[in-house]
């Protein structure tokens, strides 16, 4: 049975985590074919945004416990199993999670590795290492205070508890919480508004936004001037306000 399943729904693709015996506990043969899959897809003309889900019970339980249980330092090291989720980040189209149920552990690190986040008002986020008797791994120190600040941050890593999805839309961790009958088809709809804009000026925005993790505001403030000033050799640049003068929907071609 593949781990990932595809479903390609031009414009847009929704890749589904598919281990449900395990809840999508992410091992590392998950997680290899989802990059491969994301990458694809990424790097497919066709597709100009990308859905990752679960299952309605879990978008994904975390790492996977038994395969990491009896590892020493050096071995996960040696493993250096970042190699493969750090490239989930990295995906430069437009990369939206809908999550229902458990996002826990790794499945939450996953779902901050995407640009937006639609849950259900049955998911579950947190940050439960701390349980096991180690920390986040995967970003989440890093990723979970920029989405929610220091003192949530803390909170959510220290005491290892699982949080609702009306608590994480309010620590803007998420985005918009939606019934989950509809947490696909909201996804869905935000990528359809997503991918009518030209795709240069979407790969530009994300970009920027995802600098301002990495720099220090004035940094930041000239990698937004340099991409800004940029978009004006587009073409799609020029078919955008010219359709505004001509009182028409621009046809963006992604020139
Ligand atoms: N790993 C492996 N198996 C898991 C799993 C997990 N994280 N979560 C669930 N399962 C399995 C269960 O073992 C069970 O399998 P069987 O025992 O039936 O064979 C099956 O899924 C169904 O689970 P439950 O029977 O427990 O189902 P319940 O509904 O009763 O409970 C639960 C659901 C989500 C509350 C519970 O399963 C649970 O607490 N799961 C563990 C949640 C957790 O602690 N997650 C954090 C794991 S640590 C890194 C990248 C990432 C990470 C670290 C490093 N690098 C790149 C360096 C991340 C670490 C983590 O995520």
């Amino acid at each position: 049975m593949p781990l990932i399943l595809v479903h390609r729904e031009e414009p847009i693709a929704v890749v589904q985590l598919n281990r449900p015996e395990a809840l999508n506990a992410l091992n590392p043969a998950l997680m290899q074919e989802l990059v491969v899959a994301l990458e694809t897809l990424d790097d497919d003309a066709k597709i100009r945004a990308i859905i990752l889900t679960g299952s309605e019970k879990s978008f994904a339980a975390g790492a996977d416990i038994k395969e990491m249980a009896a590892l020493t330092a050096a071995e996960i090291k040696k493993q250096n199993p970042l190699q493969v989720w750090d490239r989930v980040a990295t995906i430069k189209k437009p990369l939206i999670a809908a999550v229902s149920g458990f996002a826990l552990g790794g499945g939450c690190e996953l779902s901050m590795m995407c640009d937006i986040i639609i849950a259900s008002d049955t998911a579950k986020f947190g940050q439960l290492e701390i349980n096991l008797g180690i920390i986040p791994g995967a970003g989440g120190t890093q990723r979970l205070t920029h989405a929610i600040g220091k003192s949530k941050a803390m909170e959510w890593i220290l005491s290892g508890n699982i949080y609702s999805a009306q608590e994480a839309a309010e620590a803007g961790l998420v985005s918009k919480v939606v019934p989950a009958a509809q947490v696909l088809n909201e996804a869905k709809k935000l990528a359809l508004t997503i991918v009518e804009k030209s795709p240069i000026a979407l790969a530009a925005a994300k970009k920027a936004i995802l600098a301002s993790l990495d720099l220090p505001l004035t940094e930041g403030l000239q990698k937004e001037r340099q991409l800004f000033y940029q978009l004006f050799d587009t073409q799609d640049q020029k078919e955008g306000m010219q359709a505004f003068l001509e009182k028409r929907k621009p046809n963006f071609t992604g020139k």
